[in-house]
C-alpha cells in the first residue's frame, strides 16, 4: 500500500505534506452530509498514518464558523447549496469536530477558517492555537514543497484549497479517491478545473 511513496531519506526532512480538508462531522453525517464523506474519512486514516510513518507532514483544516456573514441561508429561507448553506461547523460544536473515523491523532496541526466570513480555502485559515500563524507560512517554514490535498468537499473546500496552494507555488496533487463531493457533477467539474490549473489529479497509490 505504501509502494510508490517516495519517503524522506534518513536524516533528511520530507518536503511533502498532506492537507486533510474539513473531515468534520457536519460534512460527513451532519447538517451538510456528503454521500461519500464517510468512505473518504475511512480511507484517509490509513493514508495519513502511512504518511506520518514516512516522515511526511500532515495537517488538517476545519470550517469554524461564528457569524460567517451571508454564508448561512437566512432563517426561513432554503440554502442554494452554492453560496448559501445550512448552519454547519459552528465553532466548538460537535458538528465542527473531526469525524471519528478520521485519526485526528495523525494530524500535527489544525488550521481553522471562516469565523466571520465564508472561507473555502485552508489558506485563509490560521493555526488553531495561534491566530497569527497562517497555513502558507507554516508550510514554508518547514520546507514543504509538495502537497497532497484530500477531504471534503471536492467541489468547494478541496478545490479552493488546492487552487490557492497551486497559486502559492506548491506542487499540488489532489487524491480523488480520498475526497468526497457535494454533488457528483460538481465534483467532476471541480477535478477538471483543478487539472486545468496544473494540479495533478491522482489516486492515493500514486502519491
Ligand atoms: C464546504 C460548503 C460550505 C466545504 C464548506 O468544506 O467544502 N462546503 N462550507
Amino acid at each position: 500500500m505504501t509502494s510508490g511513496r517516495a519517503g524522506a531519506r534518513p536524516g533528511q526532512a520530507s518536503t511533502r505534506a498532506v492537507v486533510v480538508v474539513d473531515v468534520q462531522n457536519d460534512f460527513v453525517s451532519g447538517s451538510l452530509a456528503t454521500a461519500t464523506g464517510a468512505d473518504a474519512a475511512r480511507r484517509i486514516t490509513p493514508f495519513i498514518r502511512d504518511a506520518r510513518n514516512g516522515g511526511e507532514t500532515v495537517i488538517g483544516t476545519q470550517d469554524w464558523h461564528i457569524d460567517p456573514a451571508g454564508h448561512f441561508a437566512p432563517e426561513g429561507q432554503d440554502p442554494d447549496y452554492r453560496e448559501t448553506w445550512p448552519v454547519h461547523c459552528l465553532a466548538g460544536s460537535t458538528g465542527a469536530e473531526p469525524h471519528p473515523e478520521l485519526d485526528a491523532g495523525a494530524i500535527q496541526e489544525w488550521f481553522r477558517k471562516g469565523e466571520y466570513t465564508a472561507a473555502y480555502s485552508g489558506f485563509e485559515g490560521h493555526a488553531a492555537e495561534d491566530a497569527e500563524v497562517r497555513l502558507e507560512a507554516w508550510l514554508r517554514r518547514r520546507g514543504i514543497q509538495q502537497l497532497a490535498v484530500v477531504g471534503i468537499a471536492t467541489d468547494y473546500c478541496v478545490k479552493a484549497t488546492a487552487l490557492d496552494a497551486a497559486r502559492a507555488g506548491f506542487d499540488v496533487t489532489v487524491l480523488e479517491n480520498l475526497c468526497a463531493p457535494v454533488s457528483e457533477e460538481g465534483g467532476a467539474q471541480a477535478l477538471a478545473e483543478m487539472a486545468e490549473a496544473g494540479i495533478r489529479i491522482e489516486t492515493s497509490d500514486r502519491w
